[in-house]
């Protein structure tokens, strides 16, 4: 089996019962003139991970790896949108209001979309979520069990966001998630640093972090043997 030289320790990764999962890679997050941009964010920390992203994609297909694409997404009605999730703050935009890329968050609109070299490919399971968390309000779980997955390597956006809320709601549901720190990122670096410290600290609390490179380089080891 792939051993993965990962923080906190080495990460076991048995090819059969893994998966890729890739976190909300959509326009309106990492595109500029999105929704993300719009609320004063540097969106350029986010497409930076685009072509690493891409790599894994590359890596996974190659391997036959499942991969599971995930989406923040609403309803046109709002009708799985909390009030107290659409009137938090005092954005300029809200979930629901026509932005730069269409209505903010709901599914079907062109900024909800994935970024173009980050498309599902036929087969790839695609998960519209309206939390921050993949496994609230979705069937991931269901998908997961019946393709006997119990390891995740994780990719996508926000790393303090959606994808630290699903490592810990995967975490509590006994799968063993790996973060590539260079496919994900933060629009704040520093939030970015402090949530892969949360996940590492105390023996692998929510999981592990590695880069990509050394994912591929513990196939490739195992390739060798
Ligand atoms: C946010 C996300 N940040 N995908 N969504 O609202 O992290």
């Amino acid at each position: 089996m792939p051993v993965v030289e990962a923080r906190p320790y080495a990460y076991d990764l048995p090819v059969d019962k893994a998966a890729v999962l890739v976190i909300d890679m959509q326009r309106d997050f990492i595109e500029p003139g999105g929704f993300g941009e719009c609320l004063g964010n540097d969106v350029s920390r986010l497409q930076a991970i685009v072509p690493a992203v891409e790599h894994l994609l590359g890596l996974a297909r190659r391997m036959g790896l499942p991969v599971i694409h995930t989406r923040e997404a609403h309803h046109p009605d709002l009708s799985d949108c909390p009030p107290a999730k659409r009137e938090r703050g005092a954005p300029s935009l809200r979930i629901g209001d026509e932005g730069p890329m269409g209505r903010i968050l709901i599914e079907g609109e062109p900024g909800n979309d994935f970024v173009p070299t980050l498309q599902p490919q036929p087969g790839e399971l695609v998960i519209s979520k309206p939390g921050k968390g993949a496994f609230y309000a979705t069937r991931l779980t269901e998908h997961l069990q019946s393709r006997g997955i119990t390891h995740l390597l994780v990719a996508g956006v926000t790393t303090e966001v959606c994808v630290q809320t699903t490592m810990r709601e995967a975490n509590d549901r006994g799968y063993c998630c790996l973060l590539l720190e260079d496919c994900t990122e933060s629009y704040f670096p520093e939030f970015k640093q402090a949530t892969l410290q949360m996940i590492t600290a105390q023996g692998g609390i929510v999981g592990w972090v590695a880069m990509l490179d050394q994912v591929l380089a513990a196939i490739m080891s195992e390739d060798e043997t």
